[in-house]
């Protein structure tokens, strides 16, 4: 252990932490605009400059503290330190905070705004970039600070390195290669860039106006799909934790918005587990293409097609949640409700800004009309002037929104995994798995890479769960060189999986990933279904239509092939 003294108060901390983690520990936030939790310390703003014993300023980021040492964290040095930085910086900004996405959650506002800067000394040149609005990511390098967040995620966290620093000097600003478009990039849109950007250099592309668009257009039954992530974060938005769950809220917001029917993407990821469990057992019979890896998520596609183009065959041919529930939507739901195709629009809130691009892929023949994130969803109820918290609690509508806590879990990582082995289980075996045996603890938590091996018939099923690329790049590695075999594989691009996707709320809490993930599985443990298999309405939908798992007309609506 290690003891100082940061503002005359004595603190003993272990060896290798930082100065700034140090005053932390005892409650003294010190600002920052180039670290985070997931990163390695870059000491790239300086705005965490701190005093020392000798007077002189050092960045706490990445100082690590001594024996003896005497911090001052908020003197008048540090204090004058800091505005100076800021001012800098404000003053060769595009300030255009009105119009900002990032607006309100920007950490270059809330500090000009807690140093208390009420000048900006400087007069300097601003920049000029294009900015770039192609595809889901809107990048604004007039916005960019240099923090460089984005790029460590890229390749630290992610490794897919598809943006990096470009140019020298005030010229300097963050791109694919040779400018390129991030669509023409090995960008992956997780989003994680986004999550972690401090300013609006990097936001989602909006799709609010289209939305109300089709919302004013009397022609037209707009529905609306809720991804499972989205229950445990919009509630962020409005003063409540992470991992506060809100489903019962949200929905009556969605009703007062004026949607035609609120649905739910866990019905359609109910349906998932029914095809891919079907496909999981079908191939463990036959022993092909194994392992199955899962769909689910567009960015770990993308990331297969563009470094593991030889991993195609392997990944389930099960449409995402998002997908089949567009599918169902189009072809189902509209021949149910007597409604032609063409006057159905459907919207998709989701965490994730993947899905955006997802939704535009030619495979799914616009099935899916617009995508919101968990954050656009909340400004649209913010904008309606609706009293979130007060909300009377509402339920889905029928008959897509029907769903069971396996389909809740998929917000979590290793949870398409447990759900698709819920089903799998009774598929293979005929038995029921019983109250808390249903629980595949082994695949839960944030773990990067979870290994676990299960018993079915007789036969060993291996598994494994990767969440963020970088940790699914590293277990691919492990099955190429012959170190694992597996079965059955998930991988979900972002840390922690989709609860904490790029599209969800912003937030500075160091444990939100755990706090969500928590609210996911009392989720699960709540609801009186927990296996896909038990949803009644699934059921009578391969009734009325789709017959079987796997049937002819499921292959065509419900499965797709992706090219390499
Ligand atoms: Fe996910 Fe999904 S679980 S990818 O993370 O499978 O976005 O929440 O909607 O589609 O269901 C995201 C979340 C979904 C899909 C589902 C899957
Ligand atoms: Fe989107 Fe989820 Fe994949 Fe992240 S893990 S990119 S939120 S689908």
């Amino acid at each position: 252990m290690v003891t100082l003294t940061i503002n005359g108060k004595q603190v003993q901390v272990e060896k290798g932490t930082t100065i700034k983690k140090a005053a932390e520990n005892i409650g003294i936030e010190i600002p920052g605009l180039c670290d985070d939790n997931d990163l390695q310390p870059f000491g790239a703003c300086r705005l965490c400059v701190v005093e020392d014993n000798r007077g002189n300023l050092v960045a706490s980021c990445h100082t690590p503290v001594r024996e003896g040492m005497n911090i001052k964290t908020h003197s008048k040095k540090v204090i004058d330190a800091r505005r100076l930085i800021l001012e800098l910086l404000l003053s060769s900004h595009n300030a255009d905070c009105f119009e900002c996405d990032k607006s309100l959650h920007c950490k270059l506002q809330k500090y000009a705004y807690e140093l208390n800067i009420n000048n900006i000394r400087f007069d300097g040149e601003k920049r000029d970039f294009h900015v770039n609005a192609v595809g889901p990511i809107i990048q604004d390098p007039n916005k960019c600070i240099l923090c460089g967040k984005c790029v460590r995620m890229c390749h630290e966290v992610q490794t897919i390195g598809a943006i990096d620093f470009a140019d020298r000097g005030f010229d300097a600003y963050i791109s694919a290669p040779y400018e390129k478009s991030l669509l023409d990039s090995d960008c992956i849109f997780c989003g994680q860039c986004v999550r972690v950007c401090p300013t609006g250099a990097l936001v989602e592309n909006p799709e609010i106006d289209k939305v109300y668009e089709a919302l004013n257009n009397p022609k037209k039954h707009v529905v609306v799909q809720t991804a499972p992530a989205t229950r445990i974060a919009l509630g962020e938005e409005f003063g409540l934790k992470p991992g506060d769950i809100v489903t019962g809220k949200m929905v009556a917001a969605l009703k007062q918005l004026g949607f035609d029917k609120v649905f739910d993407t866990q019905f359609s990821a109910d349906l998932t587990i029914m095809e891919e469990g079907t496909e999981l057992v079908k191939r463990l019979e036959k022993g092909e293409n194994l392992p199955l890896f899962t769909s689910c998520c567009p960015s770990w596609i993308l990331a297969v097609e563009k470094f593991y183009p030889e991993l195609i065959p392997n990944i389930s041919t099960a449409r995402s949640p998002q997908q089949m529930f567009g599918s169902v939507a189009k072809h189902y739901y509209t021949k149910k409700a007597g409604i032609a195709p063409e006057d159905l629009f459907v919207v998709s809130i989701m965490p994730c800004i993947s899905k955006k691009f997802e939704r535009t892929r030619p495979e799914f023949d616009d099935d899916v009309d617009a995508v919101l994130t968990t954050r656009e969803l909340s400004r649209m109820i913010k904008e309606a002037g609706i009293d979130f918290t007060k909300l009377e609690e509402e339920k889905y509508d029928s008959p897509l929104g029907e769903s069971t806590g396996a389909a809740t879990i998929f917000a979590a990582t290793g949870g398409v995994m447990e759900a698709a082995l819920r089903t799998a289980y009774s598929l293979l075996t005929g038995e029921e798995l019983k109250g808390d045996a249903v629980e595949f603890t082994a695949v839960r938590g944030l773990e990067g890479i979870k290994e676990s091996a299960i018993e079915i018939n007789g036969k060993t099923v291996k598994i494994a769960v990767a969440n963020g690329i970088g940790n699914a790049k590293k277990l691919i590695e492990k099955i190429k060189n012959g170190e694992a075999k597996y079965e059955f594989v998930e991988v979900m691009a972002c840390p922690g999986g989709c609860a904490c996707g790029g599209g969800q709320p912003y937030t500075d809490d160091p444990d939100f990933r755990q706090k969500r993930i928590e609210g996911v599985y009392e989720n699960d443990k709540n609801s009186p279904k927990r296996k896909s298999h038990e949803n009644e309405e699934v059921k009578k939908m391969y009734e009325e239509y789709y017959e079987k798992p796997y049937s002819e007309k499921a292959h065509h609506e419900l499965h797709t092939h992706y090219a390499s």
